[in-house]
């Protein structure tokens, strides 16, 4: 099917303002993207009627937030397939996530195992394993890219050992757009009997996650990158492993009972929940959700493919460009380039298109091992959304073209 743009846009008022006295181009998705009215709606909903805190009262308003919280866990549940509702848990994002299960891990891992995880990844997915392998003197390794941006895969067969304990990898690279082959890489761990956590950030976004199929341990995503709220995230983790965790925080909430000799623990997923969460966030992912299944997640993603082909093609239509990663096999959502002009940085091009109205993210994109492997300082990236348009993208070349006209 395809996208009924008109409607779909007139879900964002956002995209309808000029910035910099032009009409906003917003192509910088990956690093967030907009929210339609029925999250903004949900939101405001809340605080004007059922504003009370969850899971603590017995009266009305909080029971009333409590359902909605916990409806949207379910909604979260079925959206990525996972077995049971208490699998989910609510985090402030991806970040948050990676660190919980870096750091809960802790009594599954012993001196001298070994993590896996890429050159690829955003920093989320790098510091917290170090952090990890410091505190309990565990070996970082690391899977090296081709020139293509894909992960080498009979490297990661190399580092793969009976000491390997956790991989971590993400989906979809939000430096390149490079899509991951994970079915494999968690197919491989499991042999070995290593865990495995995807990054799901740059995923969620543009295609269908079943996290059974995938048999992913863990799977992290934020919120606010499927159109719905920031300050709100995913983790996604078996049971047995969630179980077999240290709490990440402890407070109120996670508890079974507590006593100045020994504390007991809440059930899943209220054990990795202490404190009171962002209430109204929860609840309007649902809406988020919702909005991306009634468009259609295989409308979604084919969608943004023919804009990422049509991107591809018109910015190869330009002189002195590199184009990162544009010859992968599987790509989605983003394209990361830079015009080669001497003694420039890809963020004087961001503030020229930013002065027309464009809106592109520059520099490393919190993914600075991949620049390094690449030899650069940061590249120019346009990432894309279910709004995204070809006029869109024939905005971005205009302004390239200005670019190119003023630098070189
Ligand atoms: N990448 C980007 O512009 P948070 O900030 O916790 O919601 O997500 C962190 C994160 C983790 N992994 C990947 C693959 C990501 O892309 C991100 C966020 C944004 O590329 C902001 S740095």
């Amino acid at each position: 099917m395809n996208i009924d743009s008109k409607y779909i846009r007139n879900q964002f008022p956002i995209l309808e303002q000029l910035v910099n006295g032009k009409p906003l181009v917003y192509l910088d998705n990956a690093a967030t993207s907009q929210k339609p009215l029925s999250v903004l709606d949900a939101e405001e909903v809340y605080y004007k009627t059922i504003n009370s805190n969850v899971h603590r009262g017995i009266h009305t308003l909080s029971q009333l937030a409590t359902v909605e919280m916990e409806e949207s866990r379910k909604s979260v549940q079925l959206f990525i397939n996972a077995k049971k509702d208490y699998e989910i848990l609510f985090t402030k994002g991806t970040t948050e996530g990676i660190n919980l299960v870096a750091s809960g891990i802790e009594p599954l891992v012993h001196e001298g195992d070994e993590i896996i995880i890429s050159n690829l990844e955003h920093h989320s997915n790098i510091v917290p394993w170090q952090l990890l392998a410091e505190r309990k003197g565990l070996v970082l390794k690391v899977i090296p890219i081709d020139d293509n941006g894909e992960l080498i895969l009979s490297e990661y067969d190399k580092l793969l050992t009976e000491k390997t304990k956790i991989v971590a990898v993400n989906h979809i690279s939000n430096a390149l757009g490079v899509v991951n082959p994970v079915e494999q890489i968690i197919t491989k761990a499991h042999a070995v009997g290593a865990y495995v956590l995807i990054d799901g950030a740059q995923a969620v976004p543009h295609k269908e996650i079943d996290v059974q199929a995938l048999d992913a341990d863990f799977y992290v995503f934020s919120s606010h990158k499927i159109y719905g709220p920031t300050g709100v995230g995913i983790l996604y983790g078996k049971e047995k492993l969630l179980d077999a965790m240290n709490p990440y925080q402890g407070g109120g909430e996670m508890i079974k009972e507590v006593s100045f000799e020994k504390t007991t623990y809440a059930d899943l997923p209220f054990k990795f929940e202490a404190g009171t969460p962002n209430i109204a966030g929860n609840i309007a992912l649902k809406k988020a959700i919702e909005f991306m299944l009634n468009v259609g997640l295989d409308t979604i993603g084919k969608h943004e493919n023919n804009i990422l082909n049509y991107a591809t093609e018109r910015l190869n239509e330009l002189n002195n460009i590199t184009i990162y990663a544009q010859h992968a096999q599987h790509r989605s959502g983003a394209i990361s380039f830079n015009l080669n002009i001497d003694n420039i940085h890809s963020s004087d091009v961001g503030f020229i298109l930013d002065k027309q109205g464009i809106a592109v993210r520059t520099g490393h994109h919190c993914a600075q091992p991949v620049m390094k492997r690449l030899g650069i300082t940061g590249t120019i990236r346009a990432s894309f959304a279910v709004y995204t348009s070809k006029e869109d993208i024939d905005r971005l070349i205009e302004g390239l073209k200005l670019a190119q006209k003023m630098l070189e």
